[in-house]
């Protein structure tokens, strides 16, 4: 099928690019009709004579054939050739048409979005013909909605909305689960998608567009509907299914795209089909109810929505060889936590109870060093006094050990922020870059970890998931080379990191490396990430084994016992 969709898709930008440019509306609308047919077209087109499709004429058909022949389509290059990078985007932008992307474009040289936007705040627009201060504020609004759709929301956010609507859900439906990205745990989200299924399927959607903090109703069928949230402005989408389609509506509906296409293959080879409602053997449903079904009449084993990517794991899956992916049980510690001390907002007490009460093991209190002076850095005489107060804490507090850690600064030549009879005193040492993001990192930090007293490499590549890129750095160098000094890659767990991510851990396991999950947490509040720790360790594959505070404290293999 992926042939057909991919020419449909070049007609579809064809036409959009003529239209733009103003051509003669006949020739437009034959490459859209084109581009309809093919999509809805059930066969592989390369399996057949396009001329022989009802809708497809001469000129199409050539152009379909050239495609399959070379990979292109010459008239396509032809169109491109003068129309700016990113101006066809803004067709998206509600109010904007093909019509009025031409005016932008021809007077007022608008090429892509930032120029859009800058027009726009001149308030250049009204004074086109045809405009007027309606029309220039309705565009205005369709920039605004399509930036806000468009960026990608944390993963910590979609999860804190899923969860407010699915509670009031619970009560009304049979089963309610967060599907599509958010299932898979991966570290940012395009839209967010519900499913749920029970008997009565308009309580459900009444219960849902009820919610307070629905702001408006974008879309409302009998089984779908789909609204804008006040909190966050973010697009919610509900879908319910029949109890016969549950499991595969969720398989369906978790994706990932490219596994539900290999999933589809699957079905295909054994003469089967698979969609939303179910696995079919011509009219019949052999399959739907339970995901574990679904999966095993394709001969697949079930396996965890983190995994469902595309990246081997059907094969895997096939072969019986899926690993056993750790889970939040499996946690016996968190070491990356600040206190009052440093930028915390919360004393080690405090910080030690509320651990002690997720049922830890222990807690490393790794606050800042001396250079970090803007996040109140400790000084050698503060961080005694400090380790004296933990000792306090301790005596007060059983049941859970407290640990002496620092995220020690590595500074510009890649040496640390203490002296080496400081290091050696502490329980364990992450080392940590804060300062010049752009001046030699790798090698800043291949030499921070000769240091024999460091255990742990602190949010490796930098980078924040809503703003900053992160460090100018080569992370395959570094990751090989904490594999091989046997220093702990850090998969920080904080919101707005989740650094490592699911790509990063893969490469780093196929080193040799192992990991920390640390919450970096400011306050108690933030131990709850770990939650994101370990959806992000699990899209990376890793089992208990790979992740170090999983062990027993005495346990735990460190650079320094080994
Ligand atoms: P997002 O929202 O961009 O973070 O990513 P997803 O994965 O949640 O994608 P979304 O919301 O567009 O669609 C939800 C799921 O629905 C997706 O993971 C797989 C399934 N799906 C969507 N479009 C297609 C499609 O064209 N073909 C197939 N086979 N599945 C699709
Ligand atoms: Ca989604
Ligand atoms: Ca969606």
């Amino acid at each position: 099928m992926g042939k057909n969709t991919e020419i449909a898709d070049i007609f579809e930008k064809i036409a959009d690019a003529l239209e733009v440019k103003g051509d003669i509306i006949f020739k437009i609308n034959a490459y859209r009709k084109a581009a309809k047919v093919l999509r809805e077209y059930s066969e592989d087109i390369s399996a057949i004579e396009p001329t022989e499709i009802a809708g497809i004429g001469k000129g199409m058909a050539e152009k379909i054939e050239e495609y399959l022949k070379t990979g292109k389509i010459k008239k396509y290059e032809e169109v491109m050739a003068d129309i700016p990078e990113g101006l066809l985007e803004l067709l998206n932008i509600s109010n904007v048409g093909p019509k009025t992307l031409q005016l932008l474009h021809k007077e007022l040289g608008v090429n892509n979005l930032a120029d859009l936007e800058k027009v726009l705040k001149e308030g250049k627009l009204s004074g086109l013909p045809g405009m007027g201060e309606k029309k220039e504020e309705n565009i205005s609004k369709g920039v605004f909605l399509y930036k806000a759709g468009k960026a990608r929301m944390p993963l910590a956010v979609a999860l804190r909305v899923a969860k407010e609507f699915i509670k009031p859900l619970s009560g009304v439906s049979e089963s309610v689960y967060p599907a599509g990205s958010i299932r898979r745990m991966k570290e940012t989200i395009g839209d967010i998608d519900i499913l749920a299924t029970g008997d009565n399927v308009k309580d459900i959607i009444e219960t849902f567009v009820r919610q307070p903090y629905v702001k408006e109703i974008l879309a409302k069928g009998d089984t779908k509907v789909s609204v804008r949230t006040s909190f966050e402005d973010r697009q919610v989408d509900l879908r319910v299914v029949e109890k016969e389609s549950w499991g595969a509506a969720l398989v369906y509906f978790t994706g990932s795209k490219a596994h539900n296409i290999k999933l589809r293959g699957l079905a295909k080879d054994k003469g089967l089909k698979i969609n939303e409602y179910g696995v079919f053997k011509g009219t019949e449903r052999i399959a739907g109810r339970t995901e574990k079904d679904v999966y095993k009449t394709l001969g697949v084993r079930w396996m965890p929505p983190e995994m469902r990517e595309d990246r081997g794991e059907i094969e895997l899956a096939i072969e019986g060889k899926l690993p056993i992916l750790i889970e939040q049980e499996n946690i016996r510690g968190d070491l990356h936590i600040h206190s009052n001390y440093s930028d915390g907002t919360e004393s080690i007490e405090t910080m030690v109870l509320a651990a002690k009460g997720l049922g830890y093991e222990y807690i490393g209190i790794s606050d800042h060093s001396k250079s970090s002076r803007i996040a109140g850095g400790l000084s050698e005489e503060r961080l005694k006094r400090r380790n004296e107060e933990i000792d306090r804490v301790q005596d007060r507090i059983k049941g859970i050990k407290i640990l002496k850690g620092m995220e020690v600064d590595i500074l510009s030549d890649g040496r640390l922020d203490y002296s080496d009879s400081i290091l050696e005193e502490l329980d364990f040492v992450i080392a940590a870059v804060h300062q010049g993001f752009t001046k030699n990192v790798s090698k800043r930090m291949k030499t921070a970890m000769d240091n024999p007293w460091v255990d742990i490499l602190a949010h490796p590549t930098g980078w924040l998931l809503s703003w900053r890129e992160g460090y100018n750095i080569n992370i395959e160098e570094v990751m090989e080379y904490a594999a091989e000094k046997g220093v702990l890659l850090e998969i920080n767990a904080s919101y707005n990191r989740l650094d490592l991510n699911d790509v990063n851990i893969m490469k780093a396991k196929t080193y040799g490396a192992k990991f920390m999950i640390g919450t970096d947490s400011h306050n108690t509040g933030m131990l709850e990430d770990m939650e994101l720790g370990i959806g992000t360790a699990r899209r990376g594959w890793l089992e208990s084994k790979d992740v170090f505070n999983t062990y027993r404290w005495d346990d735990i293999p460190l650079r320094r016992r080994r």
